[in-house]
């Protein structure tokens, strides 16, 4: 079965000329559609090959699995993978560049192969790099226009970047992708003053068929468009690519966008980490998001026991890369929860999929007297609610012994003009819905639109104080002032 896989080897090959017929839905029609046992057969010889390539290229796989007792070959079923190859984290990625810079001791391919170097953001301690190879970097590129290709863009399409160029691997993954497919890349980026209305001055200039960004991004993007007297909707845009945040798989906020641009919109993304960050990544006909696990086989897990939940059920993904050399992840908990279902898919692709995309990360989930909710959850509730201005904040504080969350709720500005009436009215509506949805009962403010920052990146809308209120107790009973 695999002689049939398209342009399927190890280490990856790829023929940058090949393009599918341009009536195929599929990039690799085959790979895309066979019975996903067959798949799994092929993933597992990928895995064994993977396996003895880390370990052999890696101190840092070699010695976490002498550790652990595991050898790759040993590794006869994809339930020994699941059972006996443990899971790394970020901090492991992180102390093993910090003894063996500035790479770690994961990168299986020599320095002068590396072709571009990426990271985290680092805002919470050492920031990570991410060394990719010129061979990966194809690879890379590869998977994205397939998977841009069963979102409906097209060789010739031109195709907004409208995300930081920096380290950030959202734009480049979404450029490289955008090349490799033969559209017309337009790597507008983002992040400087102004830039929002010079990009919606561009999308109404050029009228390009793609654009990728945030969704928070998008909706502030057609504001500024419809304050600055344009609209969203003639631009001409049918395809709309996301990834980052969550708000793509949400229906509310798919929804608000598709409406305010007339596009369709589609949800992707993993982590910078598991670049083709794709491999979790929408296609035309089907909700939420596919897990193409041929590039990178994924496993929706218990966050305990790092077992494979069944399909129907909530957990984590744990990623590993099938495609990539030069620094491959092999089970990376990610540390994100979502809901995985069993393939074929409503688009013919025999794939799990996430129709809800990816909820949260798990460590921001909320509990308020006993609720547990995740911001997320709350964007959808709000989103739904007729009047929405389209941002919020969501405060969450520590009185006395208990926790408490208030949410302030922008008003749209047709609702806001109305006066107290409709103030209050819309008052009563977010917390019903609140409470009828998450079973909240959250405080709630309702503001003006445009009371609360806009952002061209990733929305950071809770405020969570209770840390640092706890952190001062802590001061407080050990004596300090
Ligand atoms: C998401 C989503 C999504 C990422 N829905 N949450 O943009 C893709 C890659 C490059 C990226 O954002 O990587 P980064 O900066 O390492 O962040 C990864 C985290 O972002 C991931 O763990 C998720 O929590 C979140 N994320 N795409 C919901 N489509």
């Amino acid at each position: 079965m695999t002689a049939r896989m398209e342009q399927w080897s190890f280490p990856p090959k790829f023929d940058d000329g090949y393009l599918p017929d341009p009536d195929s839905r599929y990039w690799f029609s085959h790979r895309e559609t066979m019975p996903a046992a067959d798949r799994d057969a092929a993933i597992l010889v990928r895995l064994q090959e993977i396996c003895a390539y880390a370990y052999d290229h890696a101190p840092f796989y070699r010695s976490k699995w002498d550790e652990a007792g595991f050898h790759p070959s040993q590794l006869k079923s994809l339930e020994d993978f699941e059972e006996r190859v443990p899971v790394i984290r970020k901090a492991d990625l992180r102390s093993s560049q910090s003894s063996a810079p500035p790479f770690g001791d994961y990168l299986c391919v020599p320095e002068g192969e590396v072709h571009h170097i990426h990271g985290t953001s680092g805002t919470t301690g050492r920031p990570t790099a991410f060394a990719i190879s010129r061979e990966d970097w194809r690879a890379i590129a590869n998977a994205h226009a397939r998977i841009m290709w069963a979102m409906g863009m097209r060789p010739g399409d031109t195709i907004c970047v409208a995300a930081i160029f920096s380290l950030y691997m959202g734009s480049w993954g979404a450029l490289a992708g955008a090349e490799r497919l033969g559209a017309k890349a337009f790597p507008f980026g983002a992040g400087a003053s102004g830039m929002s209305s010079r990009c919606a001055q561009w999308l109404d200039m050029l009228k390009p068929a793609g654009f990728y960004g945030t969704p928070t991004y998008a909706i502030h993007l057609a504001e500024t468009a419809i304050k600055d007297g344009l609209d969203p909707r003639k631009f001409g845009l049918r395809y709309m690519f996301f990834s980052g945040e969550p708000g793509a798989s949400i229906p509310a906020v798919r929804e608000r966008i598709e409406d305010l641009y007339g596009a369709s919109v589609f949800d992707c993304g993993s982590m910078g980490e598991m670049t083709p960050w794709m491999h979790l990544g929408g296609a035309r006909g089907t909700p939420g998001m596919l897990s193409w696990q041929d590039i990178v086989y994924t496993e929706v897990c218990d966050p305990e026991t790092h077992s494979r939940v069944p399909y129907g059920s909530r957990g984590t993904p744990v990623y590993t890369h099938l495609e990539r050399m030069s620094q491959p992840m092999i089970r990376l908990e990610s540390g994100d929860l979502t809901i995985w279902e069993d393939g074929p898919t409503p688009c013919g692709r025999t794939y799990p999929h996430l129709p809800m995309g990816i909820i949260g990360r798990i460590d921001d989930m909320i509990t308020i007297r006993g609720e547990n909710v995740y911001p997320s959850e709350i964007e959808a509730a709000l989103s739904k609610t007729d009047g929405y201005g389209g941002e919020h904040r969501v405060f969450v504080t520590r009185e006395g012994t208990m926790d408490e969350m208030m949410i302030s709720v922008e008003l749209d500005d047709a609702g806001w003009q109305q006066g107290d009436e409709r103030r209050k009215a819309f008052h009563a509506q977010v917390s019903r819905q609140l409470h009828d949805m998450l079973g909240l009962r959250a405080a709630v403010e309702v503001v003006a639109p445009n009371s609360h920052e806009r952002t061209d990146f990733k929305a950071k809308r809770v405020i969570d104080d209770r840390e640092a209120f706890a952190e001062m107790r802590r001061r407080q009973e050990g004596g300090s002032s």
